[in-house]
């Protein structure tokens, strides 16, 4: 997100918290030009005097404690920072622009951005999901995104500020966590590929998500801010897989079958799952002109190549993930680490297909 609003000519903070936190060298060489003030999602204080130090004329909001495992085994804490923590953020922006009961905001306030998950909808009532769909969250995550989800929408009823939610679904790239399951396919498939591995243990793999990449979707969310009026929006692709047919795509790219190496394990079966997940984002085209223009196959193509390219570069050996009881699986921190170093637009994310045009452009090129 960061580097999109720096390439749209935003200057842009990003908040940072904790004492010696190890991500900030990490930010430091990836986004040199992001100001990076500190700040907690858990401290009211903090933040509201980030807003007063920043003066921003948009506030994102996409912190939260965002592994849905996790939520299960620290639920008070996913709470307070998924839930409660939206509330502080609006509390700041609230304060600091003096506005109250009987007081709204003038003109040049503050726009809020939050980031509200396909999760809330859980046990799904239809689909494909609208803005209209019904919420069954599923997790102690969703949960706590509904709240902020429904927090946004009433501080915009009760005190007219222009604050809006963006419902995304499931967004991936070759940056996404690897405990996430589309990063622990990719990583699997490059390991196995390169004969690290000979197996990818895995949970439920009939349940369906609408997948798609997250570079599309952060112009996504700078245009929700961008409108005349406040309006939350439905973003996905309205195409949904099941982790299956990832399997299948990941390990095809890579020329294997995952039938020979994935093998299920009940300490990934979640305590409740949400079965499918299907975006209707047909509200997003029609009324802010957003489509989303990597397809499944592309996406999870240049996941699988990246992370090949990742671990043949050397030096880039992946930890395995930490089985932990309850299927809560630690985190591959080397591969994060390196994968977060490179750019989206880096050359080393590049699919096959990608490399095979730019060859073919520059042939042309010379002719
Ligand atoms: O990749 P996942 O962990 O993503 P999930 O739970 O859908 O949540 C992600 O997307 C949401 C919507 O945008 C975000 F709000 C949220 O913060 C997060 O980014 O799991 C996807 C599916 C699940 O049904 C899970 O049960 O994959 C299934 N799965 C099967 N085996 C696995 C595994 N998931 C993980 N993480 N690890 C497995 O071994």
């Amino acid at each position: 997100m960061a580097e999109y609003l720096t390439t749209q000519g935003y200057e842009v903070f990003g908040l940072v918290r904790g004492q010696r936190n190890p991500r900030v060298r990490q930010l430091r060489q990836l986004l040199g030009d992001v100001r990076l003030i500190r700040g907690d999602l858990l401290d009211q204080g903090s933040l509201i005097s980030a807003v007063e130090r920043v003066q921003p004329d948009e506030v994102y909001n996409l912190a939260a404690i965002s592994y849905v495992p996790m939520s299960w085994a620290q639920a008070e804490l996913t709470g307070e920072v998924t839930g409660l923590g939206v509330l502080r953020v609006l509390e700041a922006i609230r304060v600091c622009s003096g506005i109250s009961a009987s007081r709204s905001p003038g003109r040049g306030q503050i726009r809020f951005y939050q980031a509200s998950s396909s999760e809330m909808f859980g046990m799904v009532r239809e689909s494909p999901q609208t803005e209209q769909t019904p919420f069954h969250p599923r997790s102690p995550y969703g949960v706590a995104k509904a709240y902020g989800h429904f927090l946004t929408q009433n501080y915009r009823e009760s005190y007219g500020m222009f604050a809006v939610s963006g419902i995304l679904f499931n967004h991936e790239s070759p940056r996404r966590g690897a405990e996430f399951v589309t990063r622990k396919i990719s990583l699997g498939v490059a390991k196995i590929k390169l004969g690290y591995e000979r197996q990818l243990r895995l949970g439920n793999l009939s349940a369906r998500r609408d997948w798609g990449f997250a570079g599309d979707y952060v112009c996504a969310m700078a245009l929700m801010l961008g409108q005349d009026e406040p309006v939350d929006y439905v973003i996905g692709t309205g195409v949904t897989h099941s982790v299956e047919d990832l399997l299948d795509h990941a390990f095809k790219v890579a020329d294997l079958d995952w039938r020979d190496h994935v093998v299920t394990d009940a300490a990934f079966i979640r305590p409740a799952e949400v079965d499918k997940l299907c975006a209707d984002p047909s509200a997003a085209r029609d009324k802010i002109g957003w489509e989303p223009k990597m397809t499944f196959e592309e996406l999870v193509g240049m996941m699988v190549e990246a992370d090949l390219e990742l671990l043949s570069s050397g030096g880039d050996r992946v930890a395995d993930p930490v089985g932990e009881p309850g299927g809560h699986p630690g985190e591959h921190e080397l591969a994060n680490r390196a994968a977060q170093e490179r750019p989206v637009g880096d050359p080393r994310h590049r699919t096959a297909a990608d490399k095979r045009r730019d060859a073919g452009d520059q042939e042309r090129g010379q002719q």
